[in-house]
């Protein structure tokens, strides 16, 4: 199969960027900063990253592309069956489809042109939803080793790269810990230096 993943430097395509490397198969990263260029848009009208091309076919959703790579794979970053994996995509679906979506608020609020008492009002809001959500994975962590349990999952990737996100939120000691871990993974090294990309997070 041939893959070729589309990533914003830094972005939730980090994550796939760092599975890639983890399964330790062929691809070709392309660098999409522009995600309103004509011939992007016709891969996804929706202008966003990743995007992973499988024989030319468009895959789109991180966490749909990240499941779809490890199931295809042979890896140690998502059990096959049982508990663990129903908590290892619990806690995929964590980063993507909860604290993702809640990131974006942010950075959505940021474009517009409300006046500075509504902006300050709605940020307000933003940042103690965004922060709730670090709790749960702080009290998660405080108590097992990785979000998934004992071992590091694909859950844990997609973390560390929201984390790196410069909001003003507050992360505990023990997602920073993990965040150390995982960040200082091979895979994870050679995509922050593709993308060239300073991880901040864990300090
Ligand atoms: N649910 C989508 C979200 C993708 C997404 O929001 N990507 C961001 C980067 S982290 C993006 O491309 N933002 C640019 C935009 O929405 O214009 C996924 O998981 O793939």
């Amino acid at each position: 199969m041939s893959y070729k993943l589309y990533y914003k430097p830094g972005a939730c395509s980090m994550a796939v960027h760092v599975i890639l490397n983890e399964l330790g198969v062929p691809f070709t990263a392309i660098n999409q900063s522009d995600l309103k260029a004509p011939d992007f848009m016709k891969l996804n009208p929706r202008g966003q990253v990743p995007l992973l091309l499988v024989d030319g076919e468009p895959i789109k959703e991180g966490a749909a592309i990240i499941t779809w790579l490890l199931d295809s794979h042979a890896n140690d970053l998502l059990p096959q069956s049982g508990i663990a994996r129903a908590k290892a995509l619990e806690w995929l679906m964590w980063g993507n489809a909860s604290l993702h979506p809640a990131c974006s608020r942010m950075f959505w609020l940021s474009r517009q042109n409300f006046d500075e008492k509504t902006k300050a009002e709605l940020s307000q809001l933003f940042i103690a939803q965004i922060q709730a959500l670090w709790d749960e994975a702080e009290a998660r962590l405080a108590k097992t080793k990785y979000l998934a349990g004992d071992q590091v999952t694909a859950a844990d990737i997609l973390m560390a790269v929201i984390a790196n996100w410069s909001l003003p939120v507050t992360l505990g000691a023990n997602i920073k810990r993990v965040l150390k871990e995982v960040t200082a993974r091979p895979a994870y090294q050679k995509a922050l230096a593709i993308e060239q990309i300073e991880y901040k997070a864990a300090a």
